[in-house]
């Protein structure tokens, strides 16, 4: 079934890797040696795709979540046909390419998901599998395809992947396949010294069916891979394969993992290979070895496209719902805004039929059910709302995986605390230009009876510096539905909501659909004799609304300007932003850390220490975020004029 064309084609890549490598003077050639036979052989026998349209929408996806061997996935792409020319294989990790360090999606075609930071690429698989499972569930037959990761042994240490795993064991995701690199090698050495429990019990234990065979050879990978498509569970192929494949001193140690050979070993390794001595050695028959796959993959695509035109999967991909922020809804009671939420998601749930989601075991807390409709499970793949189980890492790296496979939108939740067990996650959506939805609720020290340990207090400003990162802190219920409005109609920023355990007081215009946070940041009270700004986000919104009314007793004009988001405050012109900040003194408060906000005040009323157990309200007190501390110091600024 594998002619010489075929092992020309798995060496060439190995070829081209090399080279990259070695004219970047860094990079990683040792997977891509040892891993390109069980690519080529996904890639050429199995993989849909038509390079020609890189984001067809029944294309199998591909996840390289060992991005470290970013010259295989490269190599791939060239010789498939992809708008990813040698030149660019030339110009490997250098600036503005399209083959940056590690796979990036925003710049390179065909590149799914950035991987880099082992574990998260199969994590992402599972939420691309969801995506498929759901979408498949309304449209059978025109949604069918694989989503298939290839991982290596730091994946698979790494505790996300085991999250994700189990998730995907529990969902039955039977058509996610991981082809694990299983050369028993990472950067110190033998995986002897940190990781010898067995890879395949863990995986039948989680569910998943699981083989072992010899990577190298292409018959076994074929076989291994036909058995996993056939099989209804999740599938995970171990493929023993040796790093650095060809190398005479290298192969088979860590010292073949990254760095370039060096021009003696390189020529040895070439020479071993088989391949000329020629500095990216490409010649036609390794693209040839491409064309049956391409053809496959574009007369497929074709007899898609023709299925699929005027049925509701191609409104789904193709039209807006009409006018759907009119649903939103005017939240004009004193409302917990996890409660406003929550009444938000039910309002617009029919008119975002891929909205799909769910929390990480606190749905009653988070309040993120949509109640017209079914979980997700193994028996309903239909159902919108997925029960994450407490696994916060692979619930967010899921949430981008649903978010980035299209056709579907993920959300996901818990508490703010808990942000930090998905921070990679959350990181990766921003650097992917994936707009994910995260609810965290609890968003303070408000929490109170459960004490520091859930008393989130650095959390804003910390996600706040993720660039292209929108945390969304609404102060009422009319400002929340802003914030769902905002993160559901972003299209290349995530969107965090920080939303309030508590009540808080109705206080922002009930202009739904058009509300002035959707800046960022607005003027909630103007007053022309103001000597001072009271500047709030969130629960702490309502302080200077009452500070203003007691300095008002006093004879001080204050107004009052609410801060939901930085990200979009910080977009607005310049000039908005003046007349919004204005130019008497400012007081901000937040329950949170004040690092940031002398960006925006003079004085910073906040918490810089962990939070206390009691009741919210006396925890509040205690640390000092109150309206007195607001009048307080308003009251000193302007007596310092
Ligand atoms: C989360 C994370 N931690 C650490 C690294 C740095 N790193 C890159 S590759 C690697 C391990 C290499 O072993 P393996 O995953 O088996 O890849 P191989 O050497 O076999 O190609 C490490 C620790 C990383 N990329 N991501
Ligand atoms: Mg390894």
């Amino acid at each position: 079934m594998f002619s010489d064309k075929d092992f020309l084609a798995i060496n060439v890549i190995r070829g081209l890797s090399l080279d990259a490598v070695e004219k970047a003077k860094s990079g990683h050639a040792g997977l891509p040696l040892g891993a390109a036979p069980m690519a080529y052989v996904l890639w050429s026998r199995h993989l849909k795709f038509d390079p020609t349209d890189p984001k067809w929408f029944d294309r199998d996806r591909f996840i390289l979540s060992a991005g470290h061997g970013s010259m295989l996935l490269y190599s791939l792409l060239h010789l498939a046909g992809y708008d990813l020319p040698m030149d660019q294989l030339k110009q490997f990790r250098q600036l503005h390419s399209a083959t940056p360090g590690h796979p990036e999606n925003v710049y390179t075609p065909g590149v799914e998901m950035a991987t880099g930071p082992l574990g998260q690429g199969v994590a992402h698989s599972v939420g691309f599998a969801i995506a498929e499972k759901y979408l498949a569930a309304q449209h059978p037959g025109q949604v069918d395809h694989y989503t298939y990761a290839l991982c290596s042994d730091g994946d698979l240490m790494e505790g996300i992947a085991s999250e994700a795993g189990s998730l995907a064991g529990h969902l039955q995701l039977g058509k996610l396949i991981w082809l694990y690199d299983d050369n028993g090698i990472t950067i110190d050495g033998s995986t002897a010294i940190s990781f010898t429990e067995s890879v395949s019990d863990r995986f039948t234990a989680f569910g998943w069916h699981v083989q072992t065979i010899d990577g190298m050879d292409l018959d076994a990978v074929d076989a291994a891979i036909v058995a996993a498509k056939e099989d209804p569970r999740p599938s995970l192929i171990c493929a023993k394969t040796v790093i650095g494949f060809g190398s005479p001193k290298l192969a088979g140690t860590n010292k073949a993992h990254s760095n370039p050979f060096g021009a003696e070993e390189l020529a040895a390794t070439k020479a071993a290979l088989g391949l000329p001595n020629e500095p990216f050695y490409a010649p036609a028959a390794a693209y040839e070895a491409f064309a049956e796959a391409v053809a496959r993959g574009k007369a497929n695509h074709a007899n898609w496209k023709l299925g699929v035109a005027g049925t509701p999967l191609d409104s789904l991909l193709n039209a807006e719902a009409p006018n759907w922020e009119t649903l939103l809804p005017v939240i004009s009671d004193k409302v917990a805004t996890r409660k406003a939420s929550e009444t938000v998601i039910q309002a617009v749930a029919g008119a975002f039929p891929g909205l799909i989601g769910g929390s990480a075991d606190l749905t009653e807390s988070n309040l993120t059910h949509q109640k017209a409709y079914p979980d997700f499970s193994a028996t309903e793949p239909g159902g919108k709302n997925i029960n994450f189980g407490v696994r916060e890492h692979a619930m967010a790296a899921a949430v981008n995986g649903i978010t980035l496979h299209g056709g579907t939108r993920g959300y996901g939740a818990s508490f703010l605390i808990f942000s930090d067990y998905a921070r990679p996650a959350l990181r990766l959506s921003a650097l992917m230009h994936c707009p994910s939805i995260f609810v965290f609720t609890h968003d303070s020290v408000g929490v109170g009876e459960d004490g520091p340990t859930h008393e989130p207090v650095e959390h804003l400003t910390s996600l706040r510096a993720i660039p292209n990162f929108n945390l969304f802190r609404p102060c009422d219920g009319n400002e929340t539905a802003a914030g769902w409005k905002v993160a559901l109609t972003a299209t290349e920023t995530p969107t965090l909501l920080a939303l309030s355990r508590q009540a808080l007081p109705p206080l922002s215009p009930t202009t739904v659909g058009n509300h002035p946070a959707e800046r960022g940041g607005y003027v909630l009270i103007e007053d022309e004799a103001a000597v001072v700004t009271l500047i709030g986000t969130g629960s702490e919104v309502q302080h200077c609304v009452a500070a203003r009314e007691t300095l008002a007793q006093e004879g001080i004009h204050a107004r009052v300007v609410s801060l939901p988001s930085w990200y979009l405050f910080d977009q607005q012109h310049e000039d908005y932003q003046d007349s919004v900040l204005g130019e008497v003194p400012t007081v901000s408060i937040e329950a949170g850390s004040t690092l940031a906000w002398p960006r925006y005040a003079d004085v910073c009323i906040g918490i810089d220490r962990f939070g206390l157990s009691a009741p919210g309200d006396t925890v509040m007190k205690e640390l000092g975020i109150t309206v007195e501390a607001v009048v307080e110091a308003a009251r000193g600024l302007v007596n310092s004029q």
